[in-house]
C-alpha cells in the first residue's frame, strides 16, 4: 500500500470508529417493567439505568416504562429476545415457555428459603439459567428478589390443600402453575397480571397467588381478603437485557452494564425486605385476614405430581433440579 492510500485507509478507519462511537452515544434504551413506580423492582431499575448513563458518560441512556404500559410480560419477553426492547425485569415464572431452564425455579417448594435462593442464583444455578437465557437471546445482569408467593382469595382461609378444591385461581401463564393448582383440585386460570383485580372483583376468579408487595400494590387485598401463607413458590426475577443490545456494546460498556446490573440487584434485595414488611402492615390495616400454615407437608405432597410430570417431560433438566433439591 502506498503511503497516501495508507493514510487514506487510516483516516477512513478513524472516521468509521468515530461513527461507531457516535452510534453508541445515540443508544437510548427502552426498559419494560410491570410494576408501579414506587415498587422495589421499579426503583432498582431506575437506579440501574441512571448508573449506566453516569458511568458511560451518557453514551448509553434510557428510560424505564413502568406499570406495564409497554404490554404484557410474555410479549415483552419476546420483544427483548428480538431486540425491540433493550431490557426489563421479568419474573422467571412466565419465562418458562420461552426458556425451559427457567422452569426449574417455578417448581413449588424447590428452594428451602430466600437465603438459599440468593446463594444458588448467585452461583451455579443462576449461571445455568443464564446460559439457557443466552441461547434464547437474553442476558441476565442480576437476580432480583420477589419473596415467596402465597394463595389469597375472597372466600375463606386456606389451611389445607382441600380448602382449594373447586376454587377458581388465577395463575401466571405457564402450564406448571396450572398443574400446581389442579393438583389440589382447584381450577386454574392463566391470566395477565393487569386483569386480576377486576376478575377478583367480579368473581371471574375466586383467588390468585402472589407475594405481599404485589398483593398490596395492585390493591388485590381490597377484593380478596384472605391471605394464607402457603409460600409455595420462591421465584426470582431477572434484570434481563436483549443479547442484541448487549452485543452492540464495547467490552468496556459491557463491564459497566454488568457491574451496574449486579449493584442494582443488591439494592433491590434491600428494598424488597423493607417493602415486604410494609406491605403486610398495609394489608392488615386494610382488613386482610392473614393466616399462617403450620404444616406445609400436605401441600408439598399434593404438588409432588408437578415434579413427576415436569421431570418426565424434561429429563435433561433433572440435574439442575437435583442441584437445587440437594443443596444445603
Ligand atoms: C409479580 C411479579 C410479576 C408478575 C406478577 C404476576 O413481580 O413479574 O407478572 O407477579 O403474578 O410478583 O403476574
Amino acid at each position: 500500500m502506498k503511503l497516501t492510500s495508507k493514510l487514506m485507509f487510516g483516516s477512513a478507519v478513524v472516521a468509521l470508529s468515530g461513527l461507531l462511537a457516535l452510534g453508541a452515544q445515540a443508544a437510548e434504551w427502552r426498559g419494560w417493567n410491570i410494576h408501579v413506580p414506587d415498587y422495589p423492582v421499579s426503583i432498582a431499575m431506575d437506579s440501574f439505568i441512571a448508573d449506566v448513563a453516569e458511568k458511560t458518560g451518557g453514551e448509553i441512556t434510557g428510560k424505564v416504562f413502568h406499570a406495564g404500559v409497554l404490554g404484557d410480560q410474555p410479549d415483552a419477553i419476546e420483544q427483548t429476545r428480538l431486540g425491540i426492547m433493550d431490557f426489563g425485569v421479568f419474573s422467571l415464572g412466565p419465562m418458562g415457555p420461552a426458556v425451559p431452564e427457567t422452569n426449574v425455579v417455578s417448581l413449588p417448594f424447590i428452594f428451602k428459603n430466600i437465603d438459599q435462593m440468593y446463594r444458588l442464583m448467585d452461583g451455579e444455578v443462576g449461571d445455568a439459567i443464564d446460559k439457557g437465557l443466552q441461547d434464547k437471546g437474553i442476558v441476565a445482569l442480576g437476580w432480583y428478589d420477589a419473596g415467596a408467593r402465597s394463595f389469597y382469595n375472597s372466600q375463606h382461609p386456606i389451611n389445607t390443600p382441600d380448602d382449594v378444591k373447586g376454587m377458581k385461581i388465577r395463575v401466571m401463564s405457564n402450564d406448571l402453575f396450572v398443574g400446581m393448582v389442579e393438583s389440589m383440585g382447584g381450577n386454574a386460570t392463566p391470566m395477565a397480571f393487569g386483569e386480576v383485580y377486576q376478575s377478583l372483583q367480579t368473581g371471574v376468579v375466586d383467588g390468585a397467588e402472589n407475594n405481599p408487595p404485589s398483593y398490596e400494590s395492585t390493591n388485590h387485598f381490597e377484593v380478596a381478603k384472605y391471605y394464607s401463607m402457603s409460600e409455595h413458590l420462591i421465584i426470582p426475577e431477572c434484570l434481563c437485557m436483549s443479547k442484541k443490545s448487549w452485543d452492540a456494546l464495547t467490552p468496556e460498556q459491557q463491564e459497566i452494564v454488568h457491574t451496574a446490573g449486579r449493584a442494582s440487584a443488591e439494592y433491590q434485595r434491600e428494598l424488597w425486605q423493607a417493602r415486604e414488611a410494609a406491605s403486610m402492615e398495609v394489608v392488615r390495616a386494610g382488613g386482610t385476614e392473614i393466616n399462617t400454615i403450620a404444616d406445609k407437608a400436605p401441600f408439598q405432597a399434593a404438588m409432588a405430581s408437578v415434579y413427576d410430570k415436569f421431570l418426565a417431560d424434561n429429563p435433561d433438566l433433572t440435574d439442575l433440579v437435583n442441584m437445587i433439591r440437594n443443596a444445603d
